[in-house]
């Protein structure tokens, strides 16, 4: 028994020793070590028919080949996990050395970036900015602006009516039950703003608009306007002029030929058109302003006094100016572009250039 261990110490080591992975030392040990059938423990078994004397002599010795082998076994088997390891390290390595993987970065709509430059003139100059549903009731956007139920200016802002009445939602202070449209001006702002925040006042308000319009390269049924507005004590043209001015310098970054005319809208009193040079063809005549050499931009006035008291100002003691820019004329005077539609489009080709 004890050359019979001896020789299988020898056999052993030497399986453990020439195994050259994981997979074959995984052979070895349940050659060797295996519960069921392994050489070891089949001798080990046996001991138990061995001589109390033998069993004195033999048994620590099969116990100090056990521990032998077993120390071996797991000293190779790390060797190999370790090497894996290592090659996985290798194989896997990150070069932070490489240069990264562009991200496409996309950009503001140039709408957006002319709304905030023109957000940023009218803050300094003391003007909040607000919003106003796109969703409007009939009141809001006609009859509080001085316009009536049958006034031939509902006709040259044809809408788009929506099923439904509004019940004196979002602080409606119209009739209760009241028709719903798409807002055709950003003007129902005015009198939303006066009630909200009462006079003096100062305030514009970017927005979407949507008209019933045949389209073409300066129309479109889905556009943005500003609307401005400032009410106080003592306000006149001479405000409304300088305001209009500081404007157009403020995104023009140069004085821009303008010309002011008489333009009637039943919510000012008096009501102007203020009209730019063409920036596109230079004056010369184009589809966009329609071959006259001039783009329609900023109506304004003087607010009537009639939408002063829907306001809730007192017109004896407040007057005030209201202007409601052609946003995304301007955008296409500032840029160059030659066709409105474009801006809607979502073309990845023209949006890529700003
Ligand atoms: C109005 O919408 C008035 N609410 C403006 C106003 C406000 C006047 C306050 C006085 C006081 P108008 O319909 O002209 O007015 O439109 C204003 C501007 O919007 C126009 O000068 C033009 O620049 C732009 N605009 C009008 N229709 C379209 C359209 N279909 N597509 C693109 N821009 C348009």
């Amino acid at each position: 028994m004890q050359k019979e261990l001896q020789k299988l110490g020898v056999e052993a080591k030497a399986a453990i020793e020439q195994a050259a992975d994981l997979a074959k030392l995984e052979k070895v040990d349940v050659e060797y070590f295996g519960r069921k059938d392994g050489k070891l423990n089949n001798l080990l078994k046996q001991l138990k028919d061995l001589s109390v004397e033998e069993k004195k002599t033999i048994g620590p010795m099969a116990n100090a080949l056990k521990a032998e082998l077993s120390e071996l076994f797991n000293a190779k088997k790390q060797e190999f996990e370790r090497a894996a390891i290592t090659q996985a390290v290798e194989t896997e390595k990150i070069d932070v050395t490489l240069p990264g993987r562009a991200c496409p970065a996309g950009s503001l709509s140039p709408l957006s970036t002319v709304q905030y430059e023109l957000e940023d003139i009218f803050r300094s100059l003391g003007f909040m900015v607000l919003d106003g549903p796109e969703l409007e009731s009939d009141y809001y956007n006609f009859e509080a602006l001085n316009i009536p139920p049958h006034h031939p200016a509902r006709d040259t802002q044809d809408t788009f009516y929506v099923k439904g009445t509004l019940r004196q939602a979002q602080g409606d202070k119209g009739k209760k039950r009241e028709k719903l449209l798409l807002r055709t001006h950003t003007s129902p702002v005015q009198v939303r703003a006066m009630q909200k925040y009462g006079v003096p006042l100062r305030a514009v308000a970017p927005g979407r608009v949507f008209r019933y319009e045949a389209l073409d390269a300066s129309h479109d049924n889905n556009f943005n306007q500003l609307e401005g507005l400032m009410v106080d004590e003592n306000i006149s043209i001479a405000n409304l002029i300088a305001v209009m001015k500081t404007l157009l310098r403020g995104i023009f970054k140069k004085d821009v030929k303008v010309r002011l005319r008489p333009g009637y809208f039943p919510f000012v009193e008096p009501g102007f058109e203020l009209d730019i040079h063409c920036l596109i063809c230079g004056g010369k005549g184009c589809s966009v302003c329609k071959q006259s050499g001039w783009v329609e931009l900023l109506p304004c006035g003087m607010v009537h006094p009639n939408v002063l008291r829907a306001g809730g100002a007192d017109p004896q003691k407040y007057s005030g100016f209201a202007f409601g820019l052609g946003l995304t004329r301007l955008v296409m005077m500032r840029y160059g572009i030659d066709d409105i539609r474009l801006l809607n489009s979502g073309d990845l080709r023209f949006l890529k250039q700003f």
